[in-house]
């Protein structure tokens, strides 16, 4: 039976007009590696992105889902191996709201560790010349409460779907004197983690 991945990228945020998670996403095609891919873009607001998230994986049922955010500092491709429990940061999201330590989901486990095949993604990414490394911290904004919920509705829902997360740095012109990735290369690092994560259904 063919799988099929979810992939979602997010709306730019704060005083960026792009986002180059989403810009690598949509650039995908609509098969990768013999599965099925159906992309979608977040919105970076709290009070959203449960129901965002949660009503897509309902609606497409998917067999892997990978989320991509934007990591703006950073340097490589980091796979994230660990979400939290928590949204705690002092910038507002697209509606203006702040959250300070409170949980994603009251009373759920205080964390979920990735379960795409990071080793295979990173091994993939590093033999294409891709800065990767994995990252112990999806940060405590809307990229780890992505990946929080989509883990969280694996464990409590559907054991079988596999689910992560993948940031990718700035892209060029984006921000002055940070660090960069060409988006030409980004787009290949996005393709080879969906590649890979298809390779593991
Ligand atoms: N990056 C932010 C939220 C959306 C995005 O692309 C984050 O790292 O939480």
């Amino acid at each position: 039976m063919e799988k099929t991945i979810l992939a979602t990228g997010f709306e730019p945020f704060g005083s960026q007009r792009v986002n180059p998670s989403w810009e690598c996403v949509n650039s995908l095609g609509g098969h990768c590696a013999g599965a099925r891919l159906i992309k979608a873009r977040l919105g970076v607001a709290y009070s959203g992105i449960e129901r965002e998230l949660c009503a897509l994986i309902e609606d497409v049922r998917p067999d892997g889902v990978i989320c991509f955010g934007q990591a703006g500092g950073r340097k490589g491709v980091s796979v994230e191996r660990v979400a939290i429990n928590l949204k705690d940061c002092p910038s507002p999201d697209n509606e203006g709201v702040i959250c300070e330590d409170e949980p994603i989901v009251p009373g759920g486990p205080a964390a979920y560790f990735t379960t795409l095949p990071y080793k295979e993604i990173l091994l993939a990414l590093r033999a294409s010349s891709i800065d990767a490394h994995s990252s112990y911290s999806a940060g405590t904004y809307l990229c780890n409460n992505a990946m929080y919920l989509a883990l969280h509705a694996a464990a409590a829902k559907y054991p079988r779907m596999r689910a992560g997360f993948v940031h990718i740095p700035y892209m060029e012109g984006q921000c002055e004197n940070m660090p960069y990735m060409e988006l030409e290369v980004s787009k290949r690092a996005v393709s080879i983690c969906v590649e890979q994560l298809a390779l593991s259904l």
